[in-house]
């Protein structure tokens, strides 16, 4: 693959063309308050929009009995349509056991998998009910081996009064996990106003809607089975407080509707590639533009692939057998560059529109002409490459230039290479190519880190030498954390510090350390700090403190946590130290991270969107462990410092016990190197 996305490191170019796509990220898709997306057809295939009295019973089929894990029996009673709404009614009556009645239906036989379902409702008008709408796989499957492997539920909204919607992805496949995100439509009271509350579901995404507008997107490779549409209500402890208020509340539908996408590739009036001015290294590639039914024109991206076999006719074999060489949104031609001379290549071209349907061209193949030097450049000053400049974020390196037998010095083309591994930079790709010039500035990576560079020198018949291997680094990011409380100034500094829970609001005590100056005391019962709204939206985070633990830890001791996006460091189920983010490690993740009871230690995670990477430091000695998995960008609003806030009835906040000091917040993912600078 040569091209794709630029490289992880994030590092860009300078002088030569860059080999990384010119591909812009797509503007989130704006849409009516209701219907599908505009990126593809459709075509409606389920309906109901209850304007009949009395419940359809030929498309719904409906609960009538107990339900163990909620407050709720569900009954047929509990269910009415009429003057076109359909209502699911929480009531106050002892029946099977328990003391409250709700609703709960499901279609009858319609089933799909993928496609947009939307449902127009509002919501109970009291705290304690959950007003669902939403699938979940094959109930009634039973002899399936994959049953076992895609058992998935989707929740487009488990809402609760007064405007939170409440977005789930379950596996209940094996060990069960699940990945949630509220969402609050704030100054909206949703039992009052009906709303639309839509899900595009695709084999690799899920994406949520409230009124047509874009409230979260999830990538998902376990929902694959077809799924009835639920809706439903059930009186629940976490849902609020349950009141007698909720008697005889309900949740109000309007409608509900599921549509399957019709896919529609673009249409290529004559597939033929055209080949031109095939040099030993080079070749340029020419194409009929591509017309969709809906992508405009310049948005259809041609991915260019390439191949030594013949094996890249189809768009699956090119997917499949292709080196990715190019991505170019809007265009007809492409000059591929980095080929060897004398050699056979295949190349193809697939049009993709905006729904990600696609079409390939004809493969063609090119042979570069045959030269008659096989004599590869010889690198300048023995092969050593400097780095010349450092900062954060760029660098700059630079070479003395090769001699070549028949290629003049200007037209020497220079490839740089990078890696964070020693010795693997030619595994991968190119990150610059250059012609003629000795120097390159590389940008946009990561701070405080390292990385090993290789510069190759290419002839104009494509001979290469490579220069020897440089280490290099890159400056520390001095930038400050978003917050830090080091409790050296005054009583508590109020100007990052406020009470703004409402649940206790309690402050720990600042006390003072014969190691580490001023620090806060928490009684692990009642004690913690709040910190004001970071207002942070991300995926790329850093949380630290220095902590010194007075005893055994509650499971769950928050440490730097925010309970209402569920992000944070935090003790795990144990001594060990865990994180939490959506898409992140579960809470039973077995970090191994233990700080010592009764001493000082620095103990912070990074995430990033790859990966979360837990650090302790005490005594001059690191540990660490890592969590590889696709953080989501999350919000990240009022931190607390000593707790997670963990509510009744579910459980007891959870404190932390102990002393701490210096806690930071970063809204970026500090290097190793910039997490050992903390503890200098
Ligand atoms: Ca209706
Ligand atoms: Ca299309
Ligand atoms: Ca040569
Ligand atoms: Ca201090």
């Amino acid at each position: 693959m040569l091209n794709v996305k630029c490289f992880w490191t994030g590092v860009l170019i300078m002088v030569a063309a860059s080999f990384c796509g010119a591909a812009p990220e797509p503007e989130p898709e704006q849409k009516g308050e209701s219907g599908p997306p505009a990126h593809s057809s459709w075509r409606e295939t389920f309906l109901d929009d209850f304007n009949v009295d009395g419940l359809d019973e030929e498309k719904w089929e409906s609960a009538n009995g107990p339900y163990g894990h909620i407050l709720s029996s569900r009954w047929r009673e509990n269910i009415e349509v009429k003057d076109g709404t359909l209502r699911l009614i929480a009531r106050k009556e002892t029946r099977a056991g328990q003391d409250w009645t709700s609703g709960h239906m499901w279609s009858r036989s319609f089933r799909q998998k993928y496609g947009y379902w939307e449902c127009r409702y509002r919501y109970g008008a009291a705290s304690g009910l959950n007003n669902a709408f939403w699938m979940m796989s094959g109930q009634d499957v039973s002899e399936d081996d994959d049953y076992e492997r895609f058992h998935h539920e989707i929740d487009v909204n488990e809402g609760h009064y007064p405007n939170e919607v409440a977005m789930n992805l379950h596996s209940w496949s094996g060990k069960h996990w699940s990945k949630h995100r509220n969402w609050y439509a704030e100054g909206s009271d949703l039992s009052q106003e009906f709303h639309v509350y839509g899900m595009e579901w695709t084999p690799t995404e899920l994406v949520w809607y409230f009124d047509g507008k874009e409230i979260r997107r999830l990538s998902q490779d376990i929902c694959h089975r077809e799924s009835p549409v639920y809706l439903s209500t059930a009186v629940i402890r976490w849902a609020g407080e349950v009141t007698d208020a909720l008697d005889g509340t309900s949740m109000d539908v309007d409608w509900v509707r599921v549509y399957e996408r019709i896919p529609a590739p673009p249409t290529v009036a004559e597939k033929a590639i055209r080949a031109k001015n095939a040099r030993f290294t080079s070749v340029g590639l020419e194409w009929k533009q591509a017309v969709d039914d809906i992508t405009p024109q310049a948005n259809i991206v041609y991915r260019v692939y390439r191949s030594s076999q013949p094996n890249i006719g189809t768009v699956e074999d090119a997917v499949k057998h292709g080196d990715l060489v190019a991505e170019i949104p809007g265009g007809d031609s492409y000059q591929v560059e980095g080929l060897a001379h004398s050699t056979v290549n295949y190349f193809n071209v697939v049009a993709v529109d905006g729904a990600g349907d696609s079409v390939a061209y004809e493969m063609i193949s090119v042979k570069t002409p045959v030269s008659s030097d096989a004599t590869p450049p010889v690198p300048g000053d023995e092969g050593r490459v400097r780095q010349t400049a450092r900062a954060a974020k760029s660098m700059t390196i630079g070479w003395a230039p090769g001699r070549d037998n028949e290629t003049a010095e200007s037209d020497l083309l220079y490839e740089v290479y990078l890696s964070k591994e020693i010795g693997a930079a030619l595994a991968g790709n190119p990150l610059v190519r250059i012609k003629g010039n000795t120097a390159a500035v590389l940008e946009d990576m990561l701070s405080g880190s390292t990385f090993y560079v290789t510069v190759v020198a290419v002839d104009g018949s494509g001979n290469r030498a490579a220069y020897q291997e440089v280490e290099v680094e890159t400056a520390l990011d001095d930038s400050p954390p978003r917050f830090l409380l080091d409790f050296e100034n005054g009583e508590i500094p109020e100007s990052d510090v406020v009470e703004n829970h409402p649940m206790e609001g309690i402050v720990g005590r600042r006390v003072q350390d014969a190691e580490r100056r001023w620090v806060m005391e928490f009684n692990g019962e009642t004690e913690y700090l709040s910190v004001q709204d970071l207002d942070f939206v991300g995926s790329s985070a850093t949380f630290a403190a220095w902590i010194k633990p007075d005893g055994e830890q509650a499971h769950f001791a928050g440490v730097v946590f925010n309970r209402r996006h569920v992000a944070g460091l935090t003790y795990g189920g144990g001594p060990h130290l865990v994180y939490r983010w959506e898409g992140g490690a579960s809470w039973d993740w077995e970090s191994g991270v233990v700080p010592p009871v009764g001493e000082w230690s620095l103990a912070a995670v990074t995430v990033t969107p790859e990966k979360a990477t837990l650090y302790l430091y005490r005594d001059g000695q690191w540990q660490q462990a890592e969590y590889a998995s696709e953080h989501q960008e999350m919000k990240v609003g009022i931190m607390e410092v000593g707790r997670d806030s963990f509510e009744e009835p579910d459980g007891p906040p959870r404190y932390f016990k102990g002393r701490m000091d210096d806690v930071r917040f970063y809204d970026r993912a500090l290097s190793r190197l910039e997490i050992e600078a903390l503890v200098k």
